[in-house]
Parts: structure tokens; sequence; C-alpha cells
């Protein structure tokens, strides 16, 4: 085992309200109903298949530019609040991990349907732990599909067998059995029967670390 591929959003940061907000103001706007139970199940999915989910309570007919306009209003609205991270909006807990990984000789990288990853890992200053991204901009097809993590793979130049992805999206650790990798569930995907580990907090994956390094 040489590499870990890091799911970001759920995994790395914790962005989901800041998405929910930007997509609240769209639903509000467009008068359609829209809660914290149903940004839920946008977790992991890609901007427009999300859209598709909210829209489901919508009773008009929209028409492919006025989407895109609406995802671009709510990407802008989501990067306004991602401009206040910073550092601090990653764990002591995470970083400390990364970093022993690092020393271990793994090699590091994001697989995430997000096209706002580079963005996200340069607020919080992350950008030099990894040694590649994959995410929302290199892949047409969104997890469950292992585009993401097959790219990641390659990028890093690691087969895929060796590399183990960790996850918070149920669609996210079926993307990495699709893909032949070790699938690592942590908060919901936690709790999936599909995951080869499911882990309570990110400082267990040293455990688990040690544990493939000699497989
Ligand atoms: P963007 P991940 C995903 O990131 C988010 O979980 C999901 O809620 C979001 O819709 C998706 O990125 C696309 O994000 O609008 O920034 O391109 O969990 O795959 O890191
Ligand atoms: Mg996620």
């Amino acid at each position: 085992m040489h590499a870990f591929i890091f799911d970001l959003d759920g995994v790395i940061v914790f962005t989901d309200n800041f998405h929910y907000q930007a997509w609240k103001k769209m639903a509000d706007n467009l008068g359609i109903y829209f809660d914290e139970k149903i940004n839920n199940r946008l977790r992991g999915v890609s901007r427009a298949d999300s859209l598709d989910i909210i829209l489901e309570r919508y009773d008009g007919v929209l028409s492919i530019a006025e989407k895109a306009g609406l995802m671009e209003q709510k990407n802008n609205d989501y990067r306004c609040l991602l401009e206040t991270m910073t550092p601090k909006d990653v764990s002591h807990e995470v970083r400390d991990t990364l970093l022993k990984l690092r020393q271990m000789g793994f090699r590091l990288a994001i697989g995430s349907s997000s096209r706002n990853a580079g963005f996200i890992l340069e607020k919080v200053g992350l950008t030099g732990l990894f040694d590649a991204l994959s995410d929302g901009n290199n892949i047409t097809r969104s997890k469950p599909d292992p585009e993401v993590f097959l790219k990641a793979a390659e990028f890093l130049n690691i087969r895929p067998a060796s590399c183990a992805v960790v996850e918070d999206a149920y669609a996210g650790i079926e993307a990495a059995k699709s893909a032949g990798m070790t699938a690592i569930g942590i908060g919901d995907a936690a709790k999936c029967d599909e995951a080869d580990y499911r882990i309570a907090s990110f400082c267990e994956l040293i455990k688990i670390a040690g544990q493939l390094r000699v497989c």
C-alpha cells in the first residue's frame, strides 16, 4: 500500500453549512422548500446533480441556460463563504495525521467531486501536503463512478490496488470499491457495510496505515 486518497468535504474540511447557505438562498429565491435534511443528500454529489435534487420540489421548467445561471450564482455565494476559511478550519488531528502518514512514506492525494477543492486547500493551507489533486475539474462522471479516484492514482503514478480511499459518502465508498481500492469510511460512511474499514476519528488512520504497509 503506497497511497491514501482523501475525499475533501466531510473528511478533511467541513463546508456542508456553506453549501447549505448558498443553496438555501437560491431555493428561497425560487420559492422551493429546502432544509438541512435535503442538504445531506447533496454530500459528495456534483453541483449539477445537487441542483437537480433541489429542483425535485420545483413545479416550473428551467432551460439549460437558466440552470447554468443558478449554479453560477450559487457557486459565487459559496465562494464568498469559502473566502472566510483559514488554516484554523483544519483540526490539529487531521493536520498531524496527514503529516505522520507522509513521514511513514505514504503518498497523499485528494479525490473530491468539488471544483473548488484547490481553492479550499489553499485557504486552509494544506496544498503542500498533497502530492496530487483529482477533483471536479478533471472528471466527467461523478461518484459512485470511480473516475475521480482512478485519476488520483494515475496522477500519483500508483496502481489502484495500492491505494486506500478515505470517504464520508456512501457513493464515495462505492466508487473506491469499483476502482479496486481499499475503502475507509468516516462520518456518515462509518456506517457503510461495504467499507473495508470504518473509523470514528481521523487519527485511527495511523493504525490502519501500519497494517496496510505490511500487506
Ligand atoms: P462544488 P467532496 C463535494 O465534495 C461535496 O460533498 C458536495 O456537497 C458538492 O456538491 C460537490 O463537492 C461539488 O462541489 O460545487 O464545489 O464543485 O465531498 O467530493 O469533497
Ligand atoms: Mg465528502
